[in-house]
């Protein structure tokens, strides 16, 4: 089986089946086509399906002309027929892990998958989580999925654990140049599986002794900045207090080339990871009656950064003698970072509904972002953002610092600006800017 399966991808014959053509999979599945393997997207939503057969991208790093190139190759085929997985012999998990109502690790679509895959899945193949997850997912969740009908792991399919690194926007790190951990459940999984990244990819390949420590290093990656953020928006808090501009302590504590990377205050923490992943960590820490103190506690400073933010703009409107409730307030960007369109747990979201709740008539602006959808409502964002409209708000408050943004068009006809990303960094008149 080993042997087979690395002549395959030496030679570029293996067939290869994504599950899950999310901003994951995807740009996945594309490495893999560009490189000439036969690669199958596989997913349960066929308007992606459809998006895609007519090379229409609708991930933010992806382009059209990159879809069309592989479709015109004959080299990708997107598809929402699961039985393909029979021909298939190296299939990547690329699914979602989010929470459920209770803050716990829902991994539904990883058991969807699994069930998917196990119904197909034919002898010597290859299967290799990469959603984020908690320690011991592939072992003790997929590997007895991928079993069930009859398959015997290690001897008719290899198992293992590759956690996805994508920074939604980066157009430094891509898919194809992040370093890649592997992990493989046996020896000659782990050859196979690194075997296949190397091929696909162009980077270093780090491999790991077994999935659990794959599973854990992703956490690791994620909890540190989620702990990190919280450390800093802390410290915002306090440095308000005593009236010390946070942001030039930062720009000075950077100066130290060694011991030390920098995190920015902002309204919260979004997207699908940074804000979630640790609740994967604390929960399975539960099962060793472990407490993960620091989590929880930057948790609670993350999760509270959106009512801290409508408490400054609730002071801010106060000082000029206005009041939430008969406030014209601007929100300047929906997504959840800057530069991108994705606004899954955005903080501004929280921060409008705050406002809202208060009777505020507030809009939002975003150029990535159009509309939104949030608890079965659709907010709609204003189309342009001029001179005249700025002037009609008591407040505008810089939610995203999306780059194409004129923030000195903006400082010169807003009547103040609450800028929580040190957008305006660069602009020259501050004398109605207030900074987070
Ligand atoms: N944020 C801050 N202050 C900071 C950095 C980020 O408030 O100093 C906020 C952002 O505005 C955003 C949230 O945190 O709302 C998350 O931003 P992020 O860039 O850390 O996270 P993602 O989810 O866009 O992408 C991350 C990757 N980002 C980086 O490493 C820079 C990486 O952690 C993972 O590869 C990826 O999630 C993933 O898929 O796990």
């Amino acid at each position: 089986m080993k042997q087979d399966l690395l002549k395959k991808i030496e030679l570029k014959t293996a067939k290869i089946g994504i599950i899950g053509l999310g901003y994951v999979g995807l740009p996945l599945a594309i490495e893999c086509a560009k490189k000439g393997f036969h690669t199958v997207g596989l997913d349960v939503n066929n308007e992606k399906i459809q998006s895609l057969l007519t090379a229409t991208s609708y991930v933010d790093d992806v382009k059209d002309q990159e879809i069309e190139a592989i479709l015109e190759k004959n080299t990708f085929v997107p598809s929402t027929d699961f039985s393909m997985v029979k021909d298939l012999e190296i299939l990547i998990i690329c699914v979602p892990t989010p929470l459920d109502n209770h803050y716990q690790p829902n991994v539904k679509y990883i058991q969807h998958a699994g069930n998917l895959i196990a119904e197909f899945l034919s002898k010597n193949s290859v299967v290799v989580l990469e959603s984020t997850t908690y320690p011991g997912t592939t072992r003790e969740l997929l590997k007895p999925i991928l079993e069930s009908t009859g398959k015997i792991c290690e001897q008719d399919f290899y198992l293992g654990f590759s956690p996805e690194r994508v920074d939604p926007g980066n157009k430094l790190y891509t898919t194809k140049n992040t370093p890649k951990v592997v992990s493989g459940i046996g020896a000659d999984a782990l050859e196979v599986i690194e075997s296949f990244y190397k091929e696909v990819l162009e980077s270093e390949i780090h491999k790991v002794s077994t999935p659990e420590i794959a599973e854990m290093e992703k956490l690791l990656e994620n909890t540190y900045r989620n702990i990190n953020i919280g450390l800093i928006n802390e410290l915002t808090i306090l440095c308000e207090k005593m009236k010390i501009n946070v942001w030039e302590v930062i720009e000075a504590a950077k100066t130290k080339p060694y011991g030390f990377q920098a995190f920015y205050p902002g309204p919260g923490l979004g997207g699908h990871c940074i804000p979630l992943d640790p609740y994967y960590l604390s929960w399975k820490a539960k099962e060793q009656g472990f407490h993960t103190s620091m989590i929880e506690s930057s948790m609670l400073v993350n999760n509270n950064m959106a009512n801290y933010i409508v408490s400054r703009i609730t002071k801010l409107l106060n000082k000029r003698k206005k009041s939430l409730h008969d406030s014209k307030i601007l929100l300047l960007g929906m997504a959840y970072k800057k530069d991108i369109s994705d606004y899954r747990e955005s903080p501004a979201i929280d921060i409008m509904l705050h406002l809202k709740t208060e009777f505020s008539k507030v809009d939002f602006y975003d150029p990535y972002v159009q509309s939104y959808k949030h608890q079965e409502k659709c907010y709609q964002g204003l189309t342009t953002l001029d001179k005249e409209q700025l002037a009609q708000y008591d407040l505008v408050v810089i939610t995203t610092d999306h780059s194409v943004l004129d923030y000195s068009m903006i400082q010169k006809n807003a009547k103040v600006i609450f800028d929580t990303r040190n957008a305006t960094k660069d602009v020259e008149d501050k004398n109605n800017i207030e900074l987070l």
